[in-house]
């Protein structure tokens, strides 16, 4: 059966691939899944038949059959163990590509966040200016690390994964602010990521929503 996610009908970066819903398309189309999109207002987030679906009122969710999920991790492991391309036959190498999933979302992906937020929640404070150099200090301090590890490899272990999908998307909420200019290695990385072509077709599905105003497939 073909799968549904969700996705905004309004997002506000007009598609450029940073919502949510974009790590759940690149997967599905890693794997080759077909799927169909339900695009959802600010306003139907917050409603009681998408908050049963997802009770934190956000996007992405996927619906197959009986199964339905949030959060775009658990969905981006569960399509990638549902099918082949994303995750190695190896039994330790298929361990480390989810530690990887949990890397970029637990470790490198909170300071990233905490820093976009805090221009929205505390931009007005007299101390965010002050604060600003110290959120950039922690996101560098992550990037350093990552960095090092990935040296001049093309993916974070081996084969690219699920692990390093994650990753890429991660990092891309760092365009734009200059950040990942000063890591070649890591620049490089999700320039790769970003030419696969799994990717450039999630990518076009989700722009296609703000350039023709048609379903995205
Ligand atoms: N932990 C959850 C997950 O990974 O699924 C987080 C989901 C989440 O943050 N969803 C956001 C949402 O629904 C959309 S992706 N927000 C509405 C709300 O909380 O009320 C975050 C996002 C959206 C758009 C941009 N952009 O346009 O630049 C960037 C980031």
């Amino acid at each position: 059966m073909t799968a549904t996610i969700t996705a905004f009908e309004d997002s506000p970066d007009q598609g450029q691939g940073q919502a949510r819903d974009m790590r759940v398309r690149w997967a599905l189309e890693e794997v080759g899944q077909p799927y169909d999109v339900r695009f959802v207002s600010f306003g139907d987030l917050k409603e009681a038949a998408h908050l049963a679906l997802q009770p934190f009122g956000q996007i992405p969710t996927y619906q197959a059959g009986d199964l339905a999920l949030f959060e775009s991790g658990a969905i981006v492991l569960h399509i990638a163990e549902r099918r082949r391309g994303l995750l190695p036959d190896d039994a330790d190498a298929r361990a480390r590509a989810v530690m990887w999933i949990f890397a970029a979302l637990n470790t490198v992906e909170p300071p990233i966040i905490e820093l976009e937020q805090s221009f929205y929640a505390e931009g007005d404070k007299p101390w965010h200016r002050e604060r600003v150099p110290l959120l950039q200090d922690h996101i560098l301090a992550r990037l350093d690390n990552l960095s090092c590890y990935l040296g001049g490899a093309d993916w974070l272990d081996g084969e690219f994964s699920v692990g390093d999908l994650m990753m890429v998307m991660v990092l891309r909420r760092l365009h734009g602010t200059g950040t990942l200019e000063n890591y070649q290695n890591l620049s490089a990385y999700v320039a790769r990521g970003e030419a696969r072509p799994a990717y450039k077709r999630a990518f076009a599905a989700q722009s296609a929503v703000y350039t023709s105003k048609a379903p995205s497939r």
